[in-house]
């Protein structure tokens, strides 16, 4: 996989607000904020979208919920929704998998 921003935000070469980290994921805010809470959860392993990992991925999948559980909760948010965007065609224009957690307004549903 090519490198992408968030690479280099892994790596510290550019600086992000960073809220969590452990040795398989990070997660920091969204620098486009689309509610008073948003911020992304990434693997450190190089996937560029969700539709690329495979079964030998599993335990990072649920991993990054768990951390997009926590953080929320470390966020003071009792109400959140995540979002992944997978393709150009549904919006992703970061290709490196992030899960999207968005908090602190009310959700409509269903989403544009
Ligand atoms: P997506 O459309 O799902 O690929 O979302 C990518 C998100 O990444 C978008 O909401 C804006 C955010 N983003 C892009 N560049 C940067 C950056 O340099 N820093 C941070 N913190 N967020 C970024």
């Amino acid at each position: 996989m090519s490198e992408t921003i968030f690479s280099k935000i892994i790596d510290r070469e550019i600086p992000a607000d960073i809220i969590y980290e452990d040795d398989l994921c990070l997660a920091f805010r969204d620098i486009n904020a689309q509610a008073p809470v948003h911020f992304l959860v990434i693997p450190k392993k190089p996937i560029a979208k969700l539709s690329d990992a495979d079964e030998g991925d599993q335990a990072l999948l649920g991993h990054l919920l768990l951390v997009a559980n926590k953080t929320a909760a470390q966020e003071g948010l009792e109400d959140f929704r995540l979002n992944v965007n997978n393709g150009a065609g549904a919006s992703q224009t970061v290709f490196h998998l992030h899960v999207h957690v968005l908090g602190g307004r009310p959700f409509s549903w269903p989403p544009g």
